[in-house]
């Protein structure tokens, strides 16, 4: 199928990227987002997210005149939807005495409605959105068949999911793998011609509902991993061992790759998308309920490391590094740091926060320090969250000069325990039991 023109709804972490690499590579594109603000900032030019080499492709796609945004979709040959299915914030699922958390498919089912008075004989729709099985041909088709074409025979539909790695976006969108899920054939294919435009990994077909699963599987795998570092951790904290140190001498085993234990699973990925396995078939998922269960509790683990470093949490004063869900990201969403923060809020302590790829979000309730060195002045102890490459790289010498602080928390293993020792701090690693 020959592609020339596309409407991206949603231009978040994942629209956005292909909006822009599409326009960059010949396709007329025009990129629709419900937010006025981000619909402002990329007509003038600019993206409103950390992600390097974006503004270049965005910059590319403007200069060759084939991107164009706004508010609402116009016609094109192929619609891709890309936009976020969070969970529900007040509502859960129960079962046999487990709560669990609920897909929240507003943002999907708008789209698809927004799409609906544009949609032509001969379309292409692919969502890409993560969502529960059995999304794109219980949800999005009866949606779009409300235009009285039939999907799979008067206009092609598909699941693909995304399944790039943000702070590593642009590289993956082009060179990873690709799953075409169709609900025919034929559909898998058009999509697949739309992809090719510019699509390096191998691009595979198979049904959209196999698509949908293969993406939850992917972060689920993830997150049952992470679950299990984390585990580790608390265990390594039990036997007086140090649990990074353990780690690399098991992941010397050939067949053996543990990941790392942290302050949590955080983003609008992982820590979501395996609840839609449980929310759909809670009484086979419960390997994945626990694996949830266990990465949501790490902040607390994180916050009883302060704890046992201070004695008592109340009124100490506490520089937090690191708001982000990752390193080197901006993305705030379901931070485990931010979920850190407010527990030891609870406790009584009064803490500062930095996060150097947001320096001006605002969190209810959370004190944002204007730069890093108004963060760490005037405090009792220094709290890293966050593997950011810049706080890997401080020198605890200088850090000493500008803070009284002489207790540091490392949540994250960025810090070497020498020469913090060296440069007068206490250093408390999570999952250390060892050095101490
Ligand atoms: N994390 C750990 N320990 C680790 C690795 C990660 O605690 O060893 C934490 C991170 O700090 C973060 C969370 O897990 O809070 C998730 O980070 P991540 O880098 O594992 O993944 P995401 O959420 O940024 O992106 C994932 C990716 N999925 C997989 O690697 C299977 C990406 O490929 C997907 O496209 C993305 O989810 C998505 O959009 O679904």
């Amino acid at each position: 199928m020959k592609i020339n023109s596309l409407c991206v709804i949603g231009l978040g972490y994942i629209g956005l990227p292909y909006a822009v690499t599409f326009a960059a590579h010949g396709l007329n594109v025009h990129g629709v987002d419900v937010n006025p603000r981000v619909v402002q900032s990329l007509q003038a030019g600019k993206i409103h997210i950390h992600e390097t080499g974006l503004q270049d492709v965005l910059d590319e796609a403007l200069r060759v005149g084939r991107l164009t945004v706004s508010s609402q979709p116009v016609e094109a040959d192929a619609f891709i939807i890309a936009v976020p299915t969070p969970f529900q914030r007040e509502k859960f699922g129960e079962y046999n005495g487990i709560r669990f958390k609920l897909a929240d498919m507003r943002a999907v089912a708008s789209a698809a409605e927004a799409i609906l008075p544009f949609l032509r004989k001969g379309n292409l729709v692919i969502l890409e959105s993560t969502s529960p099985p059995r999304t794109t041909i219980e949800l999005v088709a009866p949606i779009l068949e409300r235009s009285n074409l039939r999907a799979g025979i008067d206009f092609h539909l598909c699941y693909s999911p995304e399944r790039m790695l943000p702070g590593n976006l642009l590289y993956e969108l082009v060179n990873n793998a690709r799953i075409i899920g169709g609900i025919t054939p034929e559909s898998a294919r058009a999509a697949r011609d739309l992809y090719k435009t510019f699509v390096q990994g191998e691009i595979h077909e198979t049904d959209a509902t196999t698509a949908e699963m293969v993406k939850i599987m992917e972060n689920a795998t993830r997150d049952v991993n992470i679950a299990l570092a984390n585990e580790f951790a608390r265990l390594a904290e039990k036997f007086g061992v140090d649990v990074w140190e353990a780690i690399r001498l098991a992941n010397l085993h050939p067949r053996i790759n543990i990941l790392n234990p942290g302050p949590g699973v955080g983003g609008h990925c992982i820590s979501v998308d395996p609840w839609f396995f449980v929310e759909a078939a809670p009484e086979v998922s419960s390997l994945i309920y626990q694996a949830r269960k266990v990465n949501d509790e790490q902040p607390r683990f994180v916050v009883e490391k302060a704890q046992q470093a201070f004695g008592e949490l109340r009124n100490k004063r506490i520089a937090v590094l690191g708001l982000a869900y990752k390193p080197d990201v901006d993305d705030l969403r379901e931070s485990p740091a931010v979920e850190v923060v407010r527990l030891l809020q609870k406790d009584g302590a009064i803490v500062r926060a930095w996060e150097p790829f947001a320096p001006s979000a605002k969190l209810e309730g959370i004190d944002m320090a204007a730069d890093f060195d108004s963060a760490i002045k005037d405090v009792d102890a220094i709290l890293l969250l966050v593997s950011h490459s810049q706080f890997r790289s401080l020198d605890p010498a200088s850090i000493a000069s500008k803070t009284n602080a002489r207790i540091a928390i490392d949540a994250v293993n960025a810090w070497n325990l020498k020469d913090w020792q060296a440069a007068g701090f206490s250093l408390h690693r999570l999952g250390d039991a060892k050095s101490k």
